[in-house]
């Protein structure tokens, strides 16, 4: 493995808190995802993304930036990366997803914030992820409180610019959204020094779209009777999306469709037959939160589809690449960009319709609704999803978690007494 010391540190990154993340993260990969049995060989080239998590990927966005180039990092499925490739710029996403960083935000945030607000701030604070530290400016946008006054707080110490995203889906909101998404237009355009045409976001619709496919694709596989990839290998491929070379990753995924597409073909799962099919509904499980697809999958189901930003809202439904002014292609990414349906939004009920038509699309057993705690978004969400799953009938467990591991047992416990009861139906 490369040294990538010289890197962080002149990144000025905690160099001797930065080394307890590498220390601990290969052992958590290793006992979670290379202890599988029978993993395509295409995920070859994830695991080495992983493996090089904190090095390959900065040091191509420092190259980036040597000659010339702009980060924007970004913390959710709503803000455009089309935007910012169409100024030749980077978008790479910045959730965090671990509990090392939790105690750093913990220092200017409320204990009772979601832990993904609290890793994120803590990350960036601590100076111990290099993606935190590259990103010339951050994208926030106003899609929860914890998120809004977090903005304020990072402002201090990085470029902020946020998005207003509307609560309602009425058409004067995508109208305004459209207006919200030429004001991001206009600050790439500052950033960047570059100038966004037409021709250049044509071609970034483009991009951005082909990386949609390439996930839908994969996903798509996922819905055989013979699965042919496990929920966490999966999971990590979309996690990945948020901050590989879209190229590159559209290229690799579409790879690793092939060898699946082959597996089909040969009737190949990576589960024994009869095993029960379970689907993630809720908030987003951001890199490295591999808990519950560990927990699901050693307990002797499979996870076939999340309903989650890390999965299906992060690539159902492609942008009109028909447009070819300015103004057309912005409506054009306004009204895709508010199919999505977080439950940011009220009513959401498009949420609750997606949910229902994936369980058939998936044929999924059951339905695991998961919340990161305090996050009442999607806690109180959670009434109305569970309700229009009982009245059709698909058994749900709700379940609330954190980005610890001390209620790995217990969470074990009621999983596997839901698959058991799965199993006896
Ligand atoms: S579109 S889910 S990425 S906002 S889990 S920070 S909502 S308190 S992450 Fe999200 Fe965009 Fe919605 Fe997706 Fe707040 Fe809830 Fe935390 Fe969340």
């Amino acid at each position: 493995m490369t040294d990538y010391h010289e890197m962080w540190q002149s990144l000025d990154m905690d160099l001797a808190k930065h080394d307890l993340l590498c220390e601990v993260l290969p052992t958590v990969f290793g006992d979670v995802y290379l202890t599988q049995g029978n993993r395509p060989q295409a995920m070859d080239y994830y695991n080495f993304v992983v493996a090089e998590i904190h090095g390959v990927r900065p040091a191509e966005l420092v190259e980036h930036q040597k000659k010339g180039g702009k980060i924007f990092g970004t913390f959710c499925v709503y803000v455009p990366d089309e935007i910012v490739f169409a100024a030749d710029g980077i978008a790479t996403g910045l959730c965090g997803g671990s509990q090392f960083w939790v105690p750093g935000g913990e220092k200017v945030l409320p204990t009772s914030t979601c832990p993904l607000i609290k890793a994120s701030v803590g990350a960036r604070l601590d100076r111990t992820c290099p993606f935190f530290r590259i990103a010339d400016i951050y994208v926030g946008e106003t899609t929860c409180d914890g998120k809004k006054k977090a903005w304020e707080i990072l402002a201090e110490d990085v470029p902020v610019h946020v998005m207003d995203i509307p609560q309602m889906k009425r058409a004067k909101d995508i109208a305004a959204w459209a207006e919200e998404i030429k004001d991001f237009l206009a600050k790439v355009e500052e950033v960047t020094g570059n100038k966004v045409t037409p021709e250049k976001l044509a071609e970034a619709i483009k991009l951005i779209n082909a990386k949609r496919q390439a996930l839908a694709r994969l996903y798509d596989l996922r819905k055989k009777e013979n699965i042919p990839i496990s929920g966490k290998d999966a999971l990590v491929v979309s996690q990945i999306a948020f901050y590989d070379d879209p190229t590159r990753f559209t290229k690799m995924t579409n790879q690793l469709c092939d060898e699946l597409d082959e597996r089909v073909k040969n009737n190949v799962s990576v589960f024994p037959a009869g095993t029960k099919r379970i689907m993630l509904t809720g908030t987003p499980l951001a890199i490295p939160n591999w808990k519950l697809h560990h927990i699901v999958e050693t307990s002797g189901a499979a996870v076939v589809v999340e309903e989650m930003c890390t999965g299906t809202r992060y690539f159902e439904n492609t942008v009109d690449e028909s447009k070819t002014t300015l103004d057309e292609q912005i409506q054009a990414l306004a009204e895709r960009y508010m199919k999505i349906n977080c439950a940011c939004f009220t009513p959401n009920e498009g949420r609750i319709d997606d949910i229902l038509r994936l369980a058939k699309e998936y044929k999924v057993d059951g339905i695991i609704d998961v919340n990161l705690k305090f996050c009442n978004l999607y806690d109180v969400e959670g009434y109305k999803v569970e309700k229009a799953l009982q009245e059709a009938g698909i058994p749900v467990l709700g379940i609330e978690t954190d980005y610890t591991d001390q209620d790995a047992e217990q969470l074990r416990t009621r999983v596997g007494a839901f698959i058991e009861m799965l199993d006896n139906k």
